[in-house]
């Protein structure tokens, strides 16, 4: 074993950190929205103080109700979100770091704590150049979206035929269908479709109808769904029967991927809305029958609880049709990134997509992807100094080339 001298294991982590950070990245999933979306995209300083992950932290410290939180104004809730977590004690946080990585990326002077310096900054932004400039600063080339079919704000947009910027890649979300069936019903009812509470074989071919349709009408990527910790699969019970009747079939006829994201609680405290979600961990097994049991279809998989992480490694080592992806919500902190992306790339090589960003402002695609390159870059060049301790020196190249598999190629692959 010829050990690297200390020059050498520099330079090979400027090769790949030079590699990680200049790499395009194609994001996988998302909640950001083209400028054509119009109020779906939310953008700037107030909307990534308001967070929820930054409200669920303000809340730790406020002796206020949550209906009095979410009665005030937005900006209100950015001035008292500034000042309990920023000013009044250290942004310690991801979530708060992630703000302030943000605002020095753009440029503005951090160590005023100016707030309103900040929003004038940001009032000054034209839309359609502050995209450019955020997927440039953050290295990104296009991301996925998250398009849910059941959002009243969003559906008369599919529904009005809007040419969609090319860099905004749509994925099918089917919560509404998969987890709220009772309430799906009449709504898919009122827009055609022949379905009943029972999932009868009538429903089945138009819920078939209603996947395809909005597939085709998005020309979305995959169809996606997030569930608790307690799915079970094989199931009996509407969510079940859908799956197997409905989103397998045509995730198998269409080539699309059924992507599951598995392990929030949803509402866990409802007072907190979109805050108030938490995780339990979930079964393995479900994954496992669903892949050996449906070999066709294909399988984006990323699971909320720590405690799943190693055994879904183990589960994609024994299924090709399983893609594992992203250190999700509660596990986008960089002691975990850490964590799980070394455990992936020694169990999985470099067949996984190891992160995506969950953007639900703008922005915040600069900060996400700035903080989890760091990482990344640091667990791969470990990786390869193993390898050129042993001897196998990897050229820039082949860098590069892991590194844009890593970064949107597996992905990219696995969909196509
Ligand atoms: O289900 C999801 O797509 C989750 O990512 C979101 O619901 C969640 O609120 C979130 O923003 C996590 O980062
Ligand atoms: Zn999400």
């Amino acid at each position: 074993m010829a050990e690297l001298s200390y020059a050498e294991t520099a330079a090979l982590r400027n090769v790949v950190s030079r590699a990680v950070n200049e790499t395009q990245i194609t994001d996988i999933h998302t909640h950001i929205y083209p400028p054509a979306f119009g109020d779906l995209l939310l953008w700037g300083v107030d909307e990534l103080l308001t967070y929820h992950y930054l409200v669920a932290e303000t809340m730790r410290y406020l002796n206020m109700g949550c209906d009095h939180f979410w009665a005030l104004a937005k900006r209100s809730q950015a001035d008292l979100i500034w000042k309990t977590l920023f000013i009044e004690r250290s942004p310690i946080s991801e979530a708060c770091r992630g703000v302030l990585t943000v605002l020095d990326r753009l440029g503005l002077d951090v160590s005023t704590r100016s707030l309103d310096s900040y929003r004038r900054f940001f009032a000054g932004r034209n839309v359609e150049e502050y995209v450019d400039q955020v997927f440039e600063l953050a290295g990104v080339k296009s991301v996925v979206m998250t398009n849910d079919p059941f959002d009243d704000a969003e559906r008369p947009i599919w529904l009005s035929n809007k040419s969609v910027d090319s860099r905004f890649h749509a994925a099918l979300r089917i919560d509404g269908l998969l987890n709220s069936w009772q309430a799906a019903v009449p709504r898919l009812r009122e827009w055609g479709y022949k379905v009943n509470n029972e999932v009868n074989a009538e429903t089945v071919d138009d819920v078939r109808r209603f996947l395809t349709d909005w597939l085709d009408r998005m020309n979305a990527l995959y169809m996606a769904v997030s569930l608790p910790p307690t799915f079970e699969f094989p199931e009996h019970s509407p969510r079940g029967r859908l799956i197997s009747e409905c989103v397998l079939p045509v995730a198998i006829e269409t080539g699309r991927p059924f992507a599951m994201m598995i392990g929030v609680k949803k509402l866990t405290n409802p007072g907190l809305r979109l805050a108030g979600d938490s995780v339990g961990r979930s079964s393995i097994e479900v994954i496992e029958h669903l892949c050996a049991n449906y070999p066709d279809a294909k399988f984006l998989v990323t699971m909320l609880s720590r405690e799943n992480q190693h055994e879904l490694c183990v589960a994609a080592r024994k299924f090709r049709n399983l893609h594992v992806f992203g250190c999700w919500w509660f596990l986008n902190n960089p002691s975990l990134i850490n964590e799980i992306t070394r455990m992936r790339l020694e169990l999985l090589g470099l067949s996984v997509t190891p992160q995506h960003s969950d953007a639900r402002v703008l922005d915040q695609l600069i900060y996400k992807w700035a903080h989890s390159r760091a990482i990344i870059s640091e667990v791969l060049a470990d990786k390869y100094i193993d390898l050129a301790a042993a001897g196998w020196r990897a050229t820039e190249d082949e860098i590069r080339r892991d590194v844009a598999d890593l970064f949107g190629g597996n992905f990219w692959n696995f969909v196509r």
